[in-house]
């Protein structure tokens, strides 16, 4: 049975590896990322990289089972089938062993034409989440050097930087946002997208602000902030950013689409009155992801 195009010696539609978490309540990593990528017409192909009965913001007495321990043996069946990946995209990681774990994948599945993304997910709102150790955070400066993109939020682009995660809105003027990129960009990716970066003077907005080595610009897009922290929607953004890239789209366009999708995301979702920590009501917008993008929002930063 041959599973590539023979003709084009490609994979027939983009197929993404997607290292992340399963949590089986509450919309976030691997519950989000396979129906975004599938809506955008990308094949997922998860590693679980620990299972939980829910992701830990807001829940307690959550079940969380690493499995660490069985990665390689999944990922040895894989390497037996000679498949190939357009993209590489980790997230959350059940223990700090899994780094090596992941960087091992790359540099097996490693080609020329591929994307390698990784979330750093670490933490949020100036605190980390309740599974991650200060070991993890020293082992994510690591595997970032791995990655052709990398998408913190402000929070963990300050860990990955030992800087002070709980800096207030005034402290974001532009120089020190470009000097967080540039430095983040030091440590190996092409692509720096920092998420969630407040606006100083300017509370009712929220911004995202990308850096792209090798021409040296920077792009931002703007949104307005809703004051509601919904679990998932930093797996949310990644997943359209990811997906947008594989189709061929620029920089600027992936985060516009990604900040569109993750805006009506949380539109549709802040009206109704239920516990934030159920996340986003991803299933009742996952279809606007087959809209072509009408207004494009980037500007050079
Ligand atoms: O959305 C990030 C994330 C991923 N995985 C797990 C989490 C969180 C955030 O809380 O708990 C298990």
């Amino acid at each position: 049975m041959v599973y590539a195009c023979r003709m084009y010696k490609r994979n027939l539609v983009p197929r993404t590896a997607a290292i992340h978490d399963l949590s089986g309540f509450g919309r976030g990593s691997l519950t989000a990322v396979i129906p975004i990528m599938s809506t955008m017409g990308i094949q997922v192909c998860p590693i679980p990289t620990a299972i939980l009965s829910t992701h830990t913001s807001g829940f307690e007495n959550y079940h969380f089972f690493d499995f660490t321990g069985e990665m390689e043996k999944y990922i040895a069946h894989w390497k037996s089938l000679d498949i190939s990946f357009d993209a590489v995209y980790s997230g959350f990681l059940g223990s700090p062993e899994q780094v090596a774990i992941v960087e091992r994948f790359i540099a097996d599945f490693r080609n020329d034409q591929q994307i390698i993304v990784v979330d750093p997910v670490l933490g949020d709102d100036g605190e980390t989440y309740d599974t991650i150790t200060g070991d993890m955070v020293v082992r994510m400066r690591k595997l970032i050097a791995s990655a052709d993109v990398i998408t913190p939020n402000v929070t963990e682009a300050a860990l990955l930087l030992n800087e002070d995660p709980h800096l207030s809105a005034e402290n974001f003027s532009s120089g020190r946002i470009k000097n967080w990129l540039k430095q983040l960009s030091s440590f190996g990716p092409e692509i720096v997208i920092m998420t969630s970066i407040p606006i100083p003077g300017k509370p009712k907005l929220s911004s995202v602000v990308a850096y792209e080595k090798s021409s040296g610009r920077f792009w931002q897009v703007q949104c307005t902030y809703i004051p509601a922290y919904f679990p998932g929607t930093g797996d949310i953004f990644t997943s359209v950013i990811t997906g947008s890239l594989l189709h061929g789209n620029s920089l600027p366009i992936a985060l516009d689409r990604a900040v569109q999708f993750v805006s009506q995301a949380i539109r549709s979702s802040f009206g109704h009155e239920y516990p934030l920590r159920e996340g986003v009501l991803l299933e009742s917008v996952l279809d606007n992801l087959r809209a072509p993008i009408i207004n494009a929002g980037y500007e050079l930063y």
